[in-house]
């Protein structure tokens, strides 16, 4: 990992070095933590923060759900980003707040346990490679089933969600492909191990309806997009079988972007290349992150 200099620890700048945590902490053991994972981009006004707002509303719903209190008000953890992403002079980064169970007590019971925050920021380019945003993933339909709504709480981006995702990629990478498509628990598409999923059939946009995925940004900003371009979008049931006879499909994500789907299991979508509305999607998307879209302006938050 490219180190940067300082980390937003619990409202402190600390060197990125120095910004340790117990082997005791309680998240470490048991998994409580929640998390987002925000984008910055370069504008032609310098660095801006894509849907900040919207990102932290996710990660105080996530800490509700897990029954955390973070210790700070949003505005707090705005100026923390905002703070973070100046103090480390990077023009265009990933930003991960975490909040934690702390070092308190063993024990599953959380009770006892401090809630800590950091934000940290790194440099992240394409997340499945440039060329996977160009010409498109491999993708395999997992053997794991996505955490269920009434065992785990796919609605928050809790840490502990994430074996899920990291069974399923580890079993994708290993069996040769990109990424892992997660099924739900009555055999119907979710998402990815780390994305909202996407397909295009006769010019109508599809997506799982949002029983039992993590809700994006980057979906919703798609939806949107889509819809003001005049597209039909469609939240519904999906199954693989409309996967692999779709003409076109895609990926969306804060870390993904919007990557085309090239194959599934061995099938081809469409023609196996990045499909037409996949690639009008990710223009648009592209100016709007990068300040290029006046319509879009209000989801911005820049620096400077
Ligand atoms: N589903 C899952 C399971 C998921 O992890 C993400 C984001 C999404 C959907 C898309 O959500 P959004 O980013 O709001 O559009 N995954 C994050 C973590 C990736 C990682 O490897 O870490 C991300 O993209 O930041």
């Amino acid at each position: 990992m490219q180190e940067l200099e300082k980390i937003w620890m619990n409202g402190e700048l600390v060197p990125w070095k120095e910004a340790k945590i117990h082997v005791l902490t309680h998240a470490l053991h048991y998994g409580t933590a929640v998390f987002e994972g925000i984008r910055c981009y370069k504008t032609n006004t310098g660095p801006a923060v894509f849907r900040l707002k919207d990102h932290l509303k996710r990660l105080y719903d996530s800490a509700h759900i897990v029954r955390m209190t973070i210790p700070y008000p949003p505005e707090e953890l705005e100026k923390g980003v905002i703070d973070i992403i100046k103090a480390n002079g990077v023009e265009e980064c990933y930003i991960r707040p975490i909040v934690f169970r702390g070092y308190g007590e063993m024990g599953v019971d959380p009770s006892s346990c401090g809630v800590d925050c950091v934000i940290a920021v790194w440099c992240w380019g394409a997340y499945m490679g440039e060329k996977g945003i160009k010409e498109g993933v491999r993708a395999k339909i997992s053997s794991y089933t996505r955490t269920y709504i009434n065992s785990g709480s796919p609605r928050a981006k809790s840490s502990a969600n994430y074996l899920n995702s990291s069974l399923a990629k580890i079993e994708a990478k290993d069996l040769g492909y990109d990424e892992a498509i997660l099924l739900d628990i009555n055999g119907f598409l979710s998402e990815g191990s780390g994305e909202n999923i996407f397909y295009v059939k006769d010019g109508v946009i599809f997506t799982p309806h949002p029983y039992s995925i993590l809700l994006g940004i980057t979906r919703d900003t798609v939806i949107k997009i889509a819809r003001k371009l005049g597209m039909e979008v469609k939240e519904t049931l999906c199954t693989r079988d409309d996967l692999y006879l779709a003409d076109e499909a895609f990926f969306t994500g804060t870390a993904a972007e919007i990557t085309p789907i090239a194959e599934v299991d061995g099938r081809k979508i469409g023609t196996g290349k990045r499909g037409e509305i996949t690639h009008l999607l990710q223009e648009v998307f592209f100016r709007v992150v990068r300040g290029e879209e006046p319509d879009y302006e209000s989801w911005l938050t820049k620096l400077r």
